[in-house]
């Protein structure tokens, strides 16, 4: 007989309910975390969580802090992410640097996965490259994008 036996079922049956039971309970403890972590300072849009650690930095610099904290810088890539993101920026007084650049092709944006963006919120007139030496952007209080210096320092907003 090459069928399992009722113990060895009845063993793996319990295992299965106690995951399950396991499973259940990891949800509801990442969902109170998250719950509290956008209570204290953060921001979220579907899936993705946006926090700040309130400090203006430089597109490198910001950029280098998300990766530290295993996130990376905020890179919207629809409006309710957008909105998300421009609370903080509200909240802080301060304008956002976005995980967006086109220092690879002058007017082409990408992600810093190197796809070109999906989602844009650029002011009429921007991105205008003034003076030419602007391939980063940055998202403004109210949710508005501009092509800026990379070199200006913006409030470091990550998403994880
Ligand atoms: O240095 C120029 C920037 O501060 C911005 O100034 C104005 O808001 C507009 O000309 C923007 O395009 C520019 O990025
Ligand atoms: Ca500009």
């Amino acid at each position: 007989d090459k069928g399992y036996s009722d113990s060895v079922i009845e063993t793996l049956r319990a295992k299965v309910n106690n995951m399950e039971a396991e499973l259940r309970h990891l949800k509801l403890n990442m969902a109170m975390q998250k719950k509290a972590l956008v209570f204290s300072k953060g921001t979220s849009a579907a899936e993705k969580l946006y926090v700040t650690n309130g400090e203006e930095a430089t597109y490198e610099d910001a950029k280098a802090t998300c990766t530290k904290a295993e996130g990376q810088l905020a890179s919207p890539m629809n409006d309710a992410e957008n909105k998300a993101i421009s609370i903080l920026s509200l909240q802080y007084n301060k304008p956002v640097v976005l995980g967006i650049d086109d220092k690879q092709n002058e007017g082409t944006f990408k992600y810093l996965n190197n796809e070109k963006i999906v989602f844009s919120n650029w002011k009429p007139g921007e991105p205008n490259n003034d003076n030419g030496v602007e391939d980063c952007v940055e998202l403004r209080t109210n949710g508005i994008w501009n092509d800026m210096n990379c070199n200006s320092k913006r409030l470091t907003v990550c998403e994880f």
